[in-house]
């Protein structure tokens, strides 16, 4: 095939991403009144804050907003992992970093499937959290070997879906054709079932083992859980979902509110209690599960090592007097705890606590010697350059685990004993995950040398 024919990976990523989000709009209403209201705080934000949109618009933000979703599945052996690693790799979607649940009491680990180059991250940076399930967390053997069974025995892709996926690593693309088709078949992955594959038994003893493990195993495939669209004011957004009658997520996870945001804010409306059938002819042939939700982030500024190091410590800080960081005055404690982290972007910049995307300004276009003459604060400070923070595009292992938490309904508690165990899940994978400091460091470095910088 000819090359020029082919629809860039990008471009895949984009198809999907909106077939996606049109598919989790029918199957869940109150993800549609979410994408509004986010829209609506959005426009209110952007027309409030003229130069947050000069400064989303220099560093190519602006454009991708209104399509920036990120979404999250689970799935149960190293086999589903793998061949999913493949499939993303269509839509140019890598691993990216490692996250240990076990330690926060659910029993997963898992990567960020997401794009990495810069470019790639401006045409549309959809991501999606994939955990794999850690059958050896279940403690009970018997029902360990039953849930490895029925999940050995499930083929969670469809047949012309995992064709197309060796046409792509075959030929090195996909016609638009093909891609079409590679989308329509790739959903079906992704789609919720209400008929459960195994008995109403089954489902009420891995629900009790971990109401997680119940969501992997007893269903065809991993449906996705939910879909998040990104706010520029997530206290708004948290405002106008409860002023909305929204069932939201008390505690906004991550960060406090801040003049300049830092990594990810994330809020959530609870997961729904739907409907599921069991086999024909089982006693129970109905009940319920929960999953699915709704949630909304606020990306920031993405944090370098020794930033994230302070993060950690200042957010163990405010978590340490009730350790779930669910009662009122948290949001006191976390916003004291932070008080010791710089909030202006120069102090940011300079202290190398987070990484920023240097650009010319007209001025500096017009004189690049004069740029190359000094350092790069001189040039700022001469008005010939500007730095602008990178975004945030992964998660947080705190914040996943309380999404986690307040989605599985039950309000349950487990502790593991388990050790993060990046070894085997990359060895499930097929592949090392990316490091996303390398990534962040790499989008800085070009940004220096594009200027006449030295990287
Ligand atoms: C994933 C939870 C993690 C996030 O935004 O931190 C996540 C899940 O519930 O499967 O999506
Ligand atoms: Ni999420």
């Amino acid at each position: 095939m000819n090359a020029s024919t082919q629809l860039s990976p990008d471009e895949i990523r984009s198809l999907f991403a909106q077939a996606m989000s049109r598919m989790y709009r029918d199957e869940v209403p109150l993800y549609g009144a979410l994408m509004e209201l986010v829209s609506e705080v959005n426009a209110a934000t952007l027309a409030d804050d003229p130069s947050l949109a000069a400064r989303l618009q220099r560093s190519d933000a602006l454009d991708r907003l209104d399509a920036e979703r990120h979404g999250a599945i689970r799935v149960g052996t190293p086999r589903e992992l793998a061949t999913l690693r493949r499939l993303f790799a269509v839509m140019g979607m890598q691993p990216v970093g490692y996250y240990d649940l076990a330690v926060a009491g659910v029993p997963v680990h898992a990567t960020a499937f997401r794009p990495v180059e810069a470019a790639a991250l401006a045409r549309n940076p959809f991501r999606v959290f994939t955990s794999l399930l850690r059958l050896e967390l279940i403690e009970d053997a018997a029902l360990r070997e039953e849930a490895a069974a029925i999940l050995d025995a499930r083929e969670i892709f469809t047949p012309r879906a995992l064709a197309l996926i060796e046409r792509f690593e075959q030929a090195g693309g996909l016609s638009a054709d093909e891609a079409d088709e590679f989308v329509t078949e790739a959903l079906e992955t992704f789609r919720w079932h209400s008929e459960a594959t195994v008995s109403h038994a089954t489902y009420q003893a891995l629900l009790s083992a971990h109401r997680l493990i119940a969501d992997v195993v007893c269903f065809r495939g991993p449906h996705i859980n939910h879909l998040t669209p990104r706010t520029l004011d997530i206290d708004a957004a948290q405002d106008a979902m409860q002023a909305r009658g929204i069932d939201a997520k008390a505690v906004i996870e991550g960060p406090p509110r801040r003049r300049c945001p830092i990594l990810l804010r994330q809020t959530s409306f609870k997961a729904l209690q739907e409907p599921v059938l069991f086999p024909a002819g089982d006693s129970a042939d109905a009940g319920t599960h929960t999953a699915r939700f709704g949630e909304i982030e606020q990306r920031g500024l993405a944090l370098t090592p020794k930033g994230r190091a302070l993060y950690d410590s200042l957010l163990a800080r405010a978590r340490e007097s009730d350790g779930a960081g669910s009662t009122g005055d948290y949001a006191a404690r976390l916003a004291a705890a932070f008080d010791e982290f710089p909030d202006d972007d120069d102090t940011l910049r300079r202290d190398g606590l987070g990484y920023y995307r240097y650009a010319l300004t007209d001025a500096g276009r017009a004189d690049p010697p004069a740029v190359a003459r000094g350092n790069v604060d001189d040039a700022i400070a001469a008005g010939l350059v500007t730095a602008d923070p990178v975004v945030y595009e992964d998660f947080l292992p705190v914040s996943a685990a309380g999404i986690f938490q307040s989605n599985l309904g039950g309000g349950e508690q487990r502790a593991y004993a388990a050790q993060a165990n990046r070894d085997a899940f990359e060895a499930a994978l097929g592949a090392k995950v990316h490091d996303e400091f390398g990534i962040y460091a790499r989008i800085e470095r070009d940004s220096l040398m594009a200027v006449g910088l030295e990287g």
